[in-house]
C-alpha cells in the first residue's frame, strides 16, 4: 500500500495463447498500452509492466477516499508456440522480482476464455505452472478471469447460467482459488464505470487475502 490517501494494486495476467491476457491488461488499465491482436502464434515473448493513471472513487478506508493506481505484468502465454515451460516460467518469475520485488505481488490473474471448455489436461498443466511460478500458497494469490464474455452472452449464458453449466474440471479450479473469479468482455472498449466495477471486485479479493502479497525472488539457475 502507498502513501495514506492513494493504493496502488500489482497484478499479472497469466495463462494460454490467444486467451485475450494482453486485452484483458488493457481493459484493466483503461489503456491500449499492451499489443494485443490475432496471431496464429504466440505474439508476447517478454513481460511487459504497464500503470494506470490515479482512479478516483472505487475505495474507502477509514472513511476517507483514496486513489487507485494499477500495474498490470503482460506476460508470455503459456503454453507458449515457441518458449519452453520454463522459459516462461523463468522469464516472468523474473520480471515479478524486478517490477514487483519489493512491493510484492497482489493478485495473478489466470486468463480464460469463456467460449472454450477447460480440459482436465490444460487445467492440470496450467495449474502446476501456476504453482511452480508463485510457490505453494499460489491458490490465495491467484483469481480467474475470463474473457471472451461476449461469445457466451451471445449464446444465451447469463454468468450464473454459465457457471451452472460448466465442467467439473473448471468447477474445481474455481473452488481450489475460493471463488475468486471475473468475467470480462474485452471486445468493446470499457467503460469508465465497467472497470471501476471489476476493479472493486479485484480489491476485494485482495481483501479476502488481507492485503497479503506475495514477494518473488529471482530464480536461482
Ligand atoms: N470477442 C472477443 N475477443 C477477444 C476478447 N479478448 C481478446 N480478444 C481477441 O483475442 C485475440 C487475442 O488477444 P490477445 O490479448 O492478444 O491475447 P493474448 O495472446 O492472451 O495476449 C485478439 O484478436 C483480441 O482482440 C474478448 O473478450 N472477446
Ligand atoms: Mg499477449
Amino acid at each position: 500500500m502507498a502513501g495514506s490517501n492513494e493504493m496502488t494494486i500489482n497484478l499479472v495476467v497469466l495463462g494460454g495463447t490467444q486467451t485475450g491476457k494482453s486485452a484483458a491488461g488493457n481493459s484493466l488499465l483503461g489503456s491500449s498500452d499492451f499489443e494485443s491482436h490475432l496471431s496464429p502464434r504466440s505474439v508476447t515473448t517478454c513481460c511487459s509492466l504497464g500503470r494506470s493513471c490515479r482512479i478516483s472513487r472505487i475505495i474507502r478506508r477509514n472513511g476517507c477516499e483514496l486513489a487507485l493506481r494499477v500495474r498490470v505484468l503482460d506476460t508470455p502465454s503459456y503454453p507458449h508456440s515457441d518458449l519452453s515451460k520454463e522459459q516462461v516460467r523463468d522469464i516472468v518469475r523474473s520480471a515479478l522480482a524486478h517490477h514487483f520485488g519489493e512491493e510484492g505481488l497482489h493478485l495473478a490473474l489466470l486468463v480464460l476464455r469463456a467460449d472454450l471448455p477447460l480440459c482436465p489436461d490444460e487445467s492440470d498443466h496450467t495449474t502446476q505452472f501456476l504453482q511452480e511460478l508463485l510457490g505453494p500458497t499460489w491458490k490465495d494469490f491467484t483469481a480467474v478471469l475470463f474473457t471472451h464474455t461476449d461469445k457466451t452472452e451471445e449464446a444465451g449464458f447469463s454468468e450464473e447460467e454459465y457457471l451452472h453449466s460448466a465442467s467439473s474440471t473448471l468447477l474445481s479450479l474455481l473452488s481450489s482459488v475460493q471463488h475468486k473469479y471475473i468475467f470480462l468482455n474485452n471486445q468493446k472498449s470499457i467503460i469508465k464505470e465497467e472497470r471501476a466495477i471489476v476493479l472493486r471486485k479485484l480489491l476485494n479479493f485482495i481483501r479476502q487475502n488481507n492485503y497479503q502479497v506475495l514477494l518473488l525472488q529471482h530464480s536461482k539457475k
